[in-house]
């Protein structure tokens, strides 16, 4: 699926139209570090096809959040905190402080966090 809009800075990434630091790549997803982390590991995990946001997700993205999830997975392991423990966040709207609508979670990890998150 490779659905993109031309003024969605995530889907420029994708199309590799701005740099960043990626992590992993496949056929549906892309995973990047977050330029200000707020964690020792920060990495964003994008599919390729723009969604604008959970709220936005339809039955037929289906598969697409699947490989979102296993990208966490194979990304967390990746970067070695698999094991320690991470966190994959998805802020979705105004209350949450979502900036950028295309859809990404947060993988957050390397270090020890608190609870609850706000
Ligand atoms: P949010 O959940 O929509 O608030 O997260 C957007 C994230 O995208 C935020 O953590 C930014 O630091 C990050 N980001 C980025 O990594 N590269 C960019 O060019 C821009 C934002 I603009």
């Amino acid at each position: 699926m490779s659905f993109t809009i031309p003024e969605c800075l995530f889907c420029r990434i994708v199309g590799g139209e701005i740099p960043a630091d990626i992590i992993y790549s496949d056929e549906h997803v892309i995973a990047f570090r977050d330029i200000e982390p707020v964690a020792d590991h920060h990495i964003l995990i994008i599919p390729k096809k723009h969604i604008a946001s959970l709220s936005h997700l339809a039955e037929e993205d289906m598969t697409i959040a699947g490989h979102i999830m296993l990208a966490a997975r194979k990304v967390a392991e990746k970067v070695g905190i698999a094991e320690s423990g991470y966190r994959l966040v998805f802020n979705t709207g105004p209350d949450s402080l979502q900036s950028v609508f295309h859809i990404h979670g947060h993988l957050i990890g390397g270090q020890k966090m608190g609870w609850p998150p706000f």
